[in-house]
């Protein structure tokens, strides 16, 4: 069975802990591929909703004390039962505020994935790139050092994404090349796949079998945002966003083999 069968059978809790900018296309990014999201920020619930979660999906797109806390609160609990933790530092680098929480986060929390462009990667591990506001700016590092040095310093597994995604648990490195100019356009689309890549994270094993898993949703998303740009392109963003939720329900196995495009680069 594929981890994407997976998930539609296992139909995982993801709790989200996100940002103002994007809670209902990620809530419905999740229902479409098969997940079950939920999203809950009380410091009185969090705890309890990340035990009983799949995976915990924890994103600092708006952050103030308040949700920097439910995040802590969320996380420390999701570490103590097992439960994969997802972190997507949005706007890292971009304000001090920003880094100095993420590099707090990193330090208290054990990371099964952290998945973001390559500046807010770069800004987690104090390597400087310019970034403007949300978006990645240019830089002179290479990614695929980053997204190594990354996994190796944080021992979880890396994403970092763009016209083309590496992942990497820093000892084996994959590139996809699945997606479309058009998720450059519709916000969220990086914190979607984030919370995406919650769900397959839910559904594996630790190790290997994460890895793979965390491989094939990066690449599931890229072919259902390639599918939904082949029926909207022409018509631009606003229909491509709501196509992109109907392609993630209708996106297939047989689809995926048909389309991924993945390479290993590094590792056995
Ligand atoms: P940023 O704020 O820098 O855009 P993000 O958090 O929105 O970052 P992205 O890097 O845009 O995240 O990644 C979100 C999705 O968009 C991923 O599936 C990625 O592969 C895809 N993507 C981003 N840029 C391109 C591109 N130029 N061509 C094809 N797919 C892209
Ligand atoms: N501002 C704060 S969070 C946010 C914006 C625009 C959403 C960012 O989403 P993404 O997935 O990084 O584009
Ligand atoms: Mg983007
Ligand atoms: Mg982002």
């Amino acid at each position: 069975m594929s981890y994407l069968e997976r998930v539609r059978s296992l139909n995982p809790l993801v709790h989200n802990i996100t940002n103002l900018v994007v809670a209902p296309f990620t809530a419905n990014g999740l229902l479409a591929l098969g997940a079950s999201p939920f999203m809950a920020y009380a410091h009185e619930e969090v705890a309890d909703v990340a035990r009983m979660a799949g995976a915990v999906v924890l994103n600092i797109g708006t952050l103030d004390e308040k949700v920097v806390q439910a995040i802590r609160l969320a996380g420390q609990s999701a570490n103590a039962h097992h439960v994969p933790v997802v972190l997507d530092p949005v706007g890292a680098g971009a304000t001090t505020y920003r880094t100095d929480t993420v590099q707090m986060l990193v330090r208290e929390l054990r990371l099964t994935v952290l998945r973001g462009n390559v500046a807010e990667v770069a800004h987690v591990i104090g390597v400087p790139w310019n970034i403007k506001g949300v978006d990645a700016g240019v830089g002179e590092g290479d990614r695929i050092d980053i997204a190594e040095r990354a996994a190796q310093q944080l021992d979880c597994i890396v994403v970092i994404t763009g016209q083309y995604d590496i992942i990497t648990d820093g000892y084996h490195t994959f590139l996809t090349s699945n997606g479309h100019a058009l998720l450059t356009q519709v916000t969220g689309a990086g914190c979607l796949l984030s919370s995406v890549i919650g769900a397959f994270a839910a559904i594996a094993e630790p190790g290997r079998d994460m890895l793979n898993s965390v491989v094939e949703a990066v690449s599931t998303y890229g072919i259902a945002a390639e599918q939904a740009a082949a029926r909207t392109a022409h018509q631009g963003p606003g229909s491509f966003q709501i196509e992109l939720l109907n392609q993630l329900a209708q996106v297939t196995p047989s689809l995926f083999s048909e389309h991924a495009q993945i390479r290993q680069i590094r590792g056995g």
